[in-house]
């Protein structure tokens, strides 16, 4: 691996001590949550029904008293409802479709903005990136954030940027040859397409890359040695949401040991999903983000869905914000099968560990005779098609037993020839749920 160097952006902000963070913290929300009830009448009604003023609010252990955002209210009070600016302050609009169809927007003032870019800068610093990069950006532009996320945060550190956005993989890898890119911004599951293509081609020592910023989907650590030895690069997680900002919330450093939270911006908790109540360190649970920079669209207690669990401990690179773990899931992909929970990301980790089959899966959830049933599709790789047929049953058996091992339930195994599963060019969809369908 061309390995990266370790760089910080910001290390007056990024390496402050727990104290001053928190302190700073306090100081900011304080500020936000005056904003936010005297400017936005959804959050005012909120906190008078709940009987909490502005100044009950001093610091961040009053935040427990302050009710949650949920994605249903962006869509109830789509679109402005939750400004908090005047939309002569409003510079951009970005948002996204959701699975529903009913859009969600963020409004951003100029401030936020810079605030949005500093943190991607912050991300591509961690990942090595400098003014002498050359960052393709092969994220989606448009309403997504990922595009113009990241394109902001290269122009920010100096870098040059090649803002490709997604799809039209011949050409992405014509442009990252011929251009000498040195970093990649994708979703994981594009990055993966690409280097198979990369691979395919027979151009694995002409590609320049050193590292890449991906995030915007679930991935799992052997999804990121695949894509680290595809590549040869340094992969690193970078995390967001639009409803927040966007890409650059948290951000991985070479250490690779969870993502940074920009706690200058945000202040994160982990909640349980089903009690809401507030959980310690190190447990899993729901990620609920306050924005305390924010002035255009500023979230109280959003609730994001995530899982995930939070480490306070300072990271061997010299920062010291909160770092989250990977995304294990979300408590709404969660898949119930004959009443035991699914995650998508289970499956992932346990397919990745089989020699043999690609990263391509596709799980197909259905319910025969009223009894749930649970099909992993996964792709062969190119040399394991041409083996014997007990070659490939090993590998099946293979599968199933470990799901069984790991998830606790038995699934059915149809491993299917090489590039035969979808590819993804922005965010991987994984599963299909016929029970949904109603019939
Ligand atoms: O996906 C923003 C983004 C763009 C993040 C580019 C990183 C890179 P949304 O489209 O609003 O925004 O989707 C947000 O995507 O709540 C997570 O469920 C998921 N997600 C984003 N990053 C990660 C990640 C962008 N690194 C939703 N790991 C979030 C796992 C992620 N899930």
């Amino acid at each position: 691996m061309k390995t990266a160097v370790n760089k910080i952006y910001n290390p007056e902000i990024e390496c402050m001590s727990r104290e001053a963070i928190r302190e700073m913290q306090n100081e900011r929300l304080q500020k936000t949550i005056r904003l936010v009830y005297d400017k936005v009448e959804v959050y005012r009604k909120r906190m008078d029904e709940k009987g909490v003023k502005p100044e009950d609010i001093k610091t961040i252990d009053d935040l427990h008293l302050l009710p949650f955002t949920e994605k249903t209210d962006l869509r109830d009070y789509f679109p402005y409802g939750l400004f908090a600016a005047d939309l002569k302050d409003i510079v951009r609009i970005q948002g996204s479709s959701g699975t529903t169809g009913k859009p969600i927007v963020s409004g951003y003032t100029e401030n936020d903005v810079e605030a949005w870019s500093e943190m991607v800068a912050r991300a591509l610093y961690a990942a090595g990136g400098g003014e002498d990069d050359i960052v393709q950006v092969a994220y989606g532009y448009g309403l997504f954030t990922g595009g113009l996320g990241a394109h902001q945060g290269a122009t920010k550190i100096g870098a040059t940027v090649i803002p490709m956005s997604s799809g039209n993989t011949e050409r992405q890898i014509m442009m990252m040859q011929e251009l000498g890119a040195t970093m990649l911004c994708c979703t994981p599951s594009y990055a993966t397409y690409l280097g198979e293509t990369v691979k395919e081609k027979g151009l694995q020592g002409k590609i320049k890359l050193k590292s890449g910023c991906f995030g915007a989907e679930p991935w799992t650590e052997e999804m990121r040695q695949n894509l680290e030895n595809l590549l040869d690069i340094d992969a690193m997680n970078i995390y967001g949401l639009t409803e927040m900002g966007g890409p650059g919330i948290a951000f991985e450093c070479l250490e690779k040991d969870g993502m940074h939270i920009n706690e200058d911006h945000v202040i994160a908790e982990i909640i349980d999903p089903v009690t809401d109540e507030p959980l310690p360190y190190g447990e899993y649970g729901e990620l609920v983000f306050t924005s305390i920079t924010k002035t255009g669209m500023p979230l109280i207690r959003y609730r994001t869905h995530d899982i995930c669990c939070l480490n306070p401990e300072p990271c061997a690179c010299g920062r010291t914000h909160v770092r989250m773990s990977r995304i294990t899931g979300r408590t709404d992909d969660m898949m119930v099968i004959r009443g035991v929970n699914v995650f998508p990301s289970q499956i992932e980790s346990v397919l990745m560990r089989v020699k043999g089959v690609t990263p391509n899966y596709m799980l197909i959830v259905d319910r025969v005779n009223s009894t749930d049933t649970l099909e992993v599709q996964v792709e062969l790789s190119e040399e394991m098609f041409t083996d014997t047929v007990s070659g490939i049953e090993r590998i099946r058996d293979e599968i199933k037993e470990n799901i069984k091992s790991v998830v606790g339930i038995s699934v059915k195994v149809q491993l299917v020839p090489p590039k035969t599963i979808q590819r993804f060019e922005g965010k991987a969809k994984r599963v299909i749920d016929n029970r949904k369908l109603g019939f």
